[in-house]
């Protein structure tokens, strides 16, 4: 390849400014203050994370260092203790937070239950109480496999109080899918339920855990919430229910302290081959980071009733349903089921009745809102929105002007976070009030974070231009190794360039220095000489009226390096023929370019994505090249849609 750059081609020039009412009250209100906290945050790091630390997190012994930096292994916080329940829960009792909901959970039949900052605290200390009785110490490790219930935010924090490592495993994932997490990480004890409600069926958490734990020898126990009230088998001696597990424990639980470096959540996330990776996140600086982050990238105020719709088994869950919104004492407002259930008006219906201000979600979400129509939405008023936010993909300006229009009814602003499980924290997004933002760009990076994009050889691309995303500077939040495989961890994302994280995104920055990623670097396509990121095509052909989602990925190609093949799902009411592909093909060229004019466009009735949405481009390229689809398929939702697509051919 001569050209090494990837080529930019989108048109978007929108610029939205921060109204003066938000303005006026946001919790960083001027851009100068960002200016000068960011200067000192990447000029005097440990100054400034030393302070931060100290302002946002109770310490139970006050840190000696503030980093120490063995590239690529970095310590935060050095000398220092805590609990991080205690810094979720206890520091907000005797305080006007106390009698506050922390959690107003909705499950998918309408049952809604609200646990106060007090009642919350009671439940994770009886919880912890009964784990530590069971024999659980610091440092054990615990699978947990629940739906979206409070209960899963119990079995979480208690691990925390107790020091006990958690690995949550999202609920949809296979029996197969748990056996390879558990035995990874040997799992002592899993967490489930007898099911959980998704589109009015029961998901069978507890029969995936029986046919897992037939080879997970390192689990001694499982622990069954009651939830559905099916009938499950229960193994004499290793099962225990819940509620009986419980039942006469004292809610009193004294919480040690743990060091700052002390394992806190392992998370599994998937490779592209191979088995996934288990990131390794510690106590004191990814609690910092996502504390700060939550109050800063959503505003937090007192009052606020925040809806991340991410489940548990996604970092975003982890980050931005549990830890950073707790540790701040808000309001979090959670949900079990389906967003189409019983119609796809669900989430605005529930906005709406629960007075929801927050309200943080996936582009593939947006898109699928897009694609149900905007009638859904109009029914109801979301008047109580106030601010918008979006993570897990590049959002293509065509959903981000609907999400603007319809839900934030041009009113809220809209942060687009970029990060990642590696990054346990929010690396790059607008701060609400200061920064205008641009519909597609997640903008400028927050405190300590420096993007810097560089080419195949290591040199700093010119503005405009793409290339591969790295992160200059260690951060609080950075995930600290991938469990069992340090190896892995360093070939992964510190041999790329040395003294560099690699992010393995591909991104360009704008003539503003406004950050624009346009998704994994695998995804870049190598068009005639020309490289293209999937994520602009896609863009392009979203923006087609008929088009609801597309996926495009390379086909190699003797005279072009890749052709492109697109995968392209309808919006209800459209309906697939020849004309439309040609006019697509066409509606493409336009808008990017005759270089980018897709080669083949296929229609499908889904797309294969991962749990969180992702769309599984490598299955795509696998049935695009005409060949079977290998690999890692435990993240993959639905099989279905790929045997439909292989049938298609
Ligand atoms: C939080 C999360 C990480 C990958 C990341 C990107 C993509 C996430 C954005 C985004 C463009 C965004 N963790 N990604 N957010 N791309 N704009 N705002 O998603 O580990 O599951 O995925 O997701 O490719 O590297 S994750």
């Amino acid at each position: 390849m001569t050209d090494q750059t990837i080529t930019s081609v989108s048109r978007e020039h929108r610029k939205f400014r921060p109204s003066a009412e938000f303005k006026a009250q946001a919790n960083l209100g001027s851009d100068a203050a960002y200016k000068r906290l960011y200067a000192e945050s990447v000029n005097s790091p440990e100054k400034f994370w030393g302070r931060q630390a100290k302002e946002f997190l109770s310490w139970r012994k006050p840190f000696k260092r503030v980093l120490d930096w063995k590239l690529p292994h970095a310590k935060w916080f050095g000398g220092g203790q805590l609990n991080v329940a205690e810094n979720c829960l206890d520091r907000h009792l005797g305080t006007a937070r106390e009698n506050k909901a922390a959690l107003i959970f909705e499950g998918e039949p309408g049952d809604v239950r609200t646990l106060t900052y007090k009642q919350l605290h009671r439940e994770v200390c009886r919880f912890a109480a009964a784990l530590a009785r069971l024999g659980l110490v610091k440092g054990d490790r615990v699978a947990i496999y629940m739906p979206m219930v409070p209960e899963a935010v119990v079995a979480m924090l208690a691990c925390a109080r107790l020091g006990a490592v958690h690995t949550v495993i999202f609920g949809g994932f296979s029996s197969e899918s748990i056996k390879d997490r558990v035995n990874d990480c040997k799992a002592k004890l899993i967490i489930t339920a007898d099911g959980g409600w998704r589109r009015g069926k029961i998901v069978e958490l507890k029969a995936n855990v029986d046919r897992a734990v037939v080879n997970t020898p390192s689990v001694e126990h499982v622990i069954v919430l009651r939830r559905t009230g099916q009938l499950v088998e229960m193994t004499e001696g290793r099962d225990r229910w819940w509620h009986e597990f419980v039942a006469g424990v004292p809610a009193e639980h004294a919480a040690k302290a743990f060091d700052s470096e002390h394992p806190l959540f392992i998370l599994y996330t998937s490779g592209s081959t191979g088995k996934p990776k288990g990131v390794l996140h510690t106590t004191a600086g990814y609690l910092l980071g996502v504390t700060m982050t939550t109050k800063h990238v959503f505003d937090l105020k007192e009052t606020d009733v925040y809806f991340c719709t991410a489940d548990i088994g996604w970092v975003t869950g982890h980050s931005y349903v549990v830890y950073g919104p707790l540790a701040n004492g808000a309001t979090v407002f959670m949900y079990e089921g389906a967003p189409n259930h019983p119609e796809p008006d669900r989430f605005w219906e529930m906005i709406d009745r629960h007075g929801v201000t927050i309200f943080y979600t996936a582009p593939t979400a947006i898109r699928a809102f897009m694609r149900w129509g905007d009638d859904y939405v109009k029914r109801h008023s979301l008047k109580s929105l106030r601010l918008l936010g979006s993570v897990g993909e590049p959002i293509n300006p065509e959903a981000w002007m609907w999400y603007h229009n319809l839900i934030g009814k041009k009113r809220c602003p809209i942060v687009d976070t970029w990060w990642q499980t590696e990054t346990g924290a929010i690396m790059v997004s607008p701060l609400p009030g200061i920064t205008p933002t641009k519909p597609g760009s997640c903008t400028r990076p927050y405190f300590g974070v420096v993007p810097v994009i560089l080419d195949e050889k290591g040199v700093a691309v010119p503005k405009g231009s793409g290339g591969r995303l790295f992160l200059a500077k260690p951060w609080p939040s950075m995930l600290r190794t991938l469990w069992g495989d340090d190896d892995r961890f360093k070939k992964q994302y510190w041999t790329e360039l040395e003294g560099y994280y690699f992010a393995g995104d591909g991104a360009r920055f704008d003539e503003d220095g406004y950050l624009w990623v346009v998704g994994r670097i695998d995804d870049v396509l190598n068009v005639s000489g020309h490289r293209i990121g999937t994520a602009e095509v896609e863009s392009a052909l979203v923006s087609h009226p008929a088009v609801a989602e597309a996926a495009t990925v390379g086909r190699p190609d003797a005279l072009k390096g890749h052709a492109l093949v697109c995968f392209v799902t309808l919006k209800n009411g459209s309906l697939a023929s020849p004309e439309l592909k040609e006019a697509l093909r066409a509606h493409v060229a336009k808008e990017i370019g005759a270089l980018a004019r897709p080669d083949d466009v296929r229609f499908a009735a889904g797309l294969p994505k991962t749990r969180s949405g992702k769309i599984m481009r490598r299955i795509l390229k696998e049935i695009a090249g005409g060949g079977d689809v290998k690999g890692d398929i435990t993240t993959l939702e639905d099989f279905s849609v790929v045997a439909a697509l292989q049938s298609e051919e």
